[in-house]
């Protein structure tokens, strides 16, 4: 078989990702209903090696899976299926269900994080062997790349006597074989805790090392009393501080300290962090990578650097020990852009058109990367964020806050790929006239995907890698989905377009959904 020479750390030579391609086909399973994340990208890359596999992009991991239950029931053989860790498998799971009573065969590959990096507790970490043991079939975990193709064939065994098998592959077993071990890290990677700080022990800390500690706040030490308690903390010391990166609930606008978060791509938090010897946790976890890279670090706490506690409560008293002048805050003009959208001006027009006590569901992912600067001064409201890395919550999390905030506006900033995983929730919308403005950020792309590809390692993607990661082909009219559900539905092309069916969502009770197509974003 050819093998594919589109992997730049381990350039002719074959990955795990692309001996269980292989191993698959080999055992006759030749379909694969995927629908994949960072953990999954070389097996994604893999496919450009392999023609004779056929992979189908699904767009919720229930269709994905209902699609390989209906494949088997004519075919007579299982078809893979390509899930991203425990939530992909969850989504997947009431279809499984149904594979299970009808005596399908399917072989799921569930993509896991690489072993080192499982006892971080990052986002996505879970119990995948609960899930998979869920469905009464047979759950497949290879303990190392030599262990690899055995595990697909059991796997492939297992299916074909009417089971549901689930194949877990660990990320650096599918990147393999630089690391072939898949042993756990021995020594616990959680950076050790120095221990809470009391409230002498911090304002000791911060009075004589001030420009080298970072606050990391997170919890509700994000909201804008914590924020800025915080702030006044940083302007007397000389400390920084940061959110964390996927905060619950965080305050923003106009006189609230627009208190930078840390950022999603290592590489970027890893410089937001440097020069740190000192870390005070407040309500938030201590940082680490949301995926393993080959040779990159997982945990984000620089070397050498003292990691603390503090209580959410001791930043009140604390920020009373520093005497600082309140913040003067400047009312800055709003600025409206104009032309085709891109992801800088569309965040612009929300930020100059944003109503009082907004609350905005964000799961705009990368569309969304100017949207703290251009919102720093609106109205203050509050922003709920994707948590746990679970695509699909922006939507359903925007119902949950317009029935719970009756008379609070809420907009829903959505990325076009997450919005199909829950589209359904327009439905309930527009049934409970609930007064959501949704702005669907439609770069018809999983464009986050694109960039992880290339993160990986896994450069010059052919046609077939990158087809899992297009949405334009066809290329999906939100507005037509809307209004199938009830819900008033504009497109826009322009900030201008943008701003005027902003304006007027926001004016008339009820959802309304704007399908606004918005240029990808790329870094540099
Ligand atoms: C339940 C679940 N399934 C799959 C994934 C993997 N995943 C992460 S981001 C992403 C695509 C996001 O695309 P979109 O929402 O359009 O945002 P964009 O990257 O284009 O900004 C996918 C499929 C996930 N995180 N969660
Ligand atoms: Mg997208």
């Amino acid at each position: 078989m050819r093998r594919s020479t589109s992997l730049r750390h381990y350039e002719g030579v074959t990955t795990g990702a692309q001996i269980v391609v292989e191993r698959l086909l080999a055992r006759g399973v030749d379909v694969c209903f995927a629908n994949p994340g960072t953990s999954e990208m070389h097996f994604v890359a893999a496919l450009d090696g392999a023609p004779q596999m056929r992979p189908v992009l699904c767009l919720f991991e229930g269709v994905a899976t209902g699609a390989a239950d209906g494949y088997a029931r004519i075919a007579g053989r299982p078809a893979a299926t390509l899930l991203h860790l425990g939530p992909g498998l969850a989504n997947g799971l009431a279809n499984l269900h149904n594979a299970r009573r009808a005596h399908t065969p399917v072989v799921n590959v569930v993509g896991d994080h690489a072993t080192y990096h499982k006892n971080l507790d990052a986002p996505l970490e879970s119990d995948i062997e609960a899930l998979a043991a869920w469905t009464r079939g047979s759950v497949h975990r290879p303990a190392s790349g030599a262990d690899l193709a055995t595990a697909v064939d059991e796997a492939v065994a297992s299916a074909t006597a009417g089971r549901v098998a689930t194949l877990i592959l660990p990320a650096n077993l599918s990147w393999g074989p630089a690391e072939l071990s898949g042993a756990p890290a021995s020594a616990p990677l959680q950076p050790a805790d120095t221990g809470e700080l009391d409230l002498p022990a911090a304002e000791d800390l911060l009075r004589h090392h001030g420009d080298k500690v970072m606050l990391l706040l997170g919890g509700s030490a994000t909201s804008a009393a914590g924020l800025q308690a915080a702030a006044r903390i940083t302007a007397a010391t000389g400390a920084r501080a940061l959110v964390e990166t996927f905060p619950a609930k965080v305050a923003r606008g106009r006189g609230i300290p627009a208190i930078d978060r840390l950022a999603y791509l290592a590489e970027q938090a890893e410089q937001q962090l440097s020069g740190t010897t000192h870390l005070v946790l407040i309500g938030a976890r201590s940082p680490v990578s949301f995926f393993a890279y080959p040779g990159k670090p997982s945990n984000l706490v620089p070397k050498d650097t003292e990691v603390h506690t503090l209580g959410i409560a001791k930043i009140y008293s604390l920020a009373a020990q520093f005497d600082v002048p309140e913040p003067q805050t400047t009312p800055v003009a709003p600025v409206f852009p104009s032309g085709p959208l891109n992801p800088q001006n569309w965040a612009e027009v929300i930020g100059a058109l944003l109503p009082d006590d907004a609350i905005i569901s964000d799961e705009a992912n990368t569309s969304g990367v100017f949207l703290p600067a251009a919102t720093a001064a609106a109205p203050p409201h509050d922003v709920l964020t994707l948590t746990g890395g679970a695509i699909g919550q922006g939507l359903p999390v925007a119902i949950g806050a317009a029935i719970a905030a009756p008379h609070r506006p809420v907009v829903a900033l959505q990325a076009d790929g997450s919005a199909l995983y829950t589209i359904s929730a327009l439905w309930t919308m527009a049934r409970e006239q609930l007064d959501i403005t949704v702005v669907i950020l439609n770069n018809h792309a999983y464009a986050i995907l694109q960039l992880e590809l290339h993160r990986v390692g896994a450069v010059a993607a052919g046609d077939r890698a990158r087809s899992l990661l297009d949405l334009a082909n066809p290329s999906i009219d939100f507005a037509a989905i809307a209004q199938g559900f009830g819900v008033p539905a504009t497109h826009a092309t322009t900030a201008e377009e943008l701003a005027a069916q902003f304006r007027a969502a926001l004016d008339e009770p009820g959802p309304h959904l704007i399908d606004a197509a918005v240029a990808q974003w790329s870094i540099g």
